[in-house]
């Protein structure tokens, strides 16, 4: 039976040491509002503007779950417009490229092969079918070339420029994703400047937790999962510019999707709470102080390290030196009971199914409480299995 099987895989996961970067644990709390009988309710629309009734309880966790947003990322509701009904991450960037742009428009943004994503406009991805992406990476140090990215975007001049990424282990300049936007040259028919958006998803918690600047100055749409660092439930939001905002809510609802899954949002806005309180701030700080012993001992150890270490939660590892694909790696380990994930490392010349890296964060091993003294710990166990 399912149950079982629930019970199974909770079995698992408290065995393991979680080394994936996007997954997390979230409270108890968290899980008692994913669980509540917010699940039962519809609520197509905006808060106070539905098509369902019965909601004014619903619109008050909504109004409040809104104002949670504005509170952990120290933002004015008189400028920014907050959507907290996406279902997850890429119906989100879907939502904001089919709101700001039309189809056909040109975008910039980090290829997935070298640290971006999929809803980033890969060729795979219905983003990248209903718009003109070009892509740019790193730089052969693994570090973003800005210098590079000015250059593609005054040759490409797209509408929107995207930063953010999945596996980029260092801090990202926002500013100067501002600058190189507003660089971007007349297109003829009179635009010039480029709308600027900045996927969070993976450091959303870090900036909440104020360890990693934030996008708010600088980007006029952000977007984030809130599962990760964040440590909510699995799903979604958008923040916009105020302007912008009431497209992108349209093309939230009724674009893409249908009525809210209201549970998930009662436990977004849980986390939001606890994002909150002092607590968390240790939390986003130990992630990051975990990260950085992490990678100094697997250094340390004579492991290949993209970019030589990490300026937030995650580590790329390149295992080649070692004789493994990325996949053998994930396997020896996954046997030990050291849960990662194989990842392309930049200029790969392995295909994605089986690349030439594994990516290791500490999201979710710093939530079951572990410190420096863990991390060296697992830096060695690592080296013991890989070896
Ligand atoms: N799949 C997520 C990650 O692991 O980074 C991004 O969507």
């Amino acid at each position: 039976m399912i149950k079982d099987l629930i019970k199974k895989e909770l079995a698992r996961q408290k065995k393991v040491i979680n080394l994936i970067p996007s997954e997390n644990y979230p409270s108890k709390d968290v899980l008692r509002a994913l669980g509540s009988q917010l699940t039962s309710k519809y609520a197509e629309g905006k808060s106070h503007q539905r098509y369902y009734f019965g909601n004014k309880v619903v619109d008050e966790i909504e109004d409040e779950v809104s104002n949670l947003v504005y509170k952990v990322f120290k933002i004015s509701p008189k400028n920014w417009g907050v959507n907290v009904q996406p279902y997850s991450g890429s119906i989100a960037n879907l939502a904001v490229y089919l709101g700001v742009l039309d189809l056909g428009d040109r975008v910039l943004a980090m290829s997935l092969e070298q640290g971006g994503h999929l809803s980033h406009g890969h060729k795979v991805n219905w983003t990248g079918k209903f718009f003109e992406f070009q892509h740019y990476g790193v730089g052969r140090d693994g570090f973003i070339n800005y210098e590079e990215i000015l250059v593609i975007a005054q040759k490409f001049k797209p509408k929107l420029i995207v930063c953010g990424a999945t596996a980029y282990p260092r801090i990202i300049d926002f500013k100067r994703f501002r600058e190189i936007a507003d660089s971007v040259p007349s297109t003829g028919s009179g635009r010039a400047g480029a709308l600027m958006m900045a996927d969070i998803s993976h450091i959303a918690g870090l900036i909440a937790g104020g360890v990693h600047p934030s996008p708010f100055p600088y980007a006029d749409v952000v977007t984030t999962t809130t599962q990760k660092t964040l440590r909510g439930p699995r799903g979604a939001m958008i923040i916009s510019r105020k302007d912008l905002s009431d497209k992108i809510d349209k093309a939230i609802f009724p674009g893409l999707q249908g009525g809210p899954h209201l549970n998930v949002l009662g436990a977004m806005g849980v986390a939001l709470e606890e994002a909150l309180k002092p607590s968390f701030k240790n939390y986003a700080e130990q992630v990051v102080k975990n990260a950085k012993v992490l990678a100094e001992e697997l250094k340390s150890l004579g492991f290949k390290i993209v970019t030589g270490g990490t300026d937030n939660h995650l580590i790329l590892v390149d295992v080649a030196p070692l004789g493994l694909t990325g996949k053998q790696a994930g396997e020896k380990l996954e046997e030990a009971g050291v849960i990662v994930n194989k990842n392309m490392i930049p200029f790969d010349q392995r295909k994605p199914w089986d690349p030439s890296g594994i990516r290791l964060g500490t999201p979710a091993v710093t939530t079951r409480g572990a410190k420096e003294k863990e991390m060296i710990r697992i830096a060695k166990t690592i080296s013991q299995i890989l070896k």
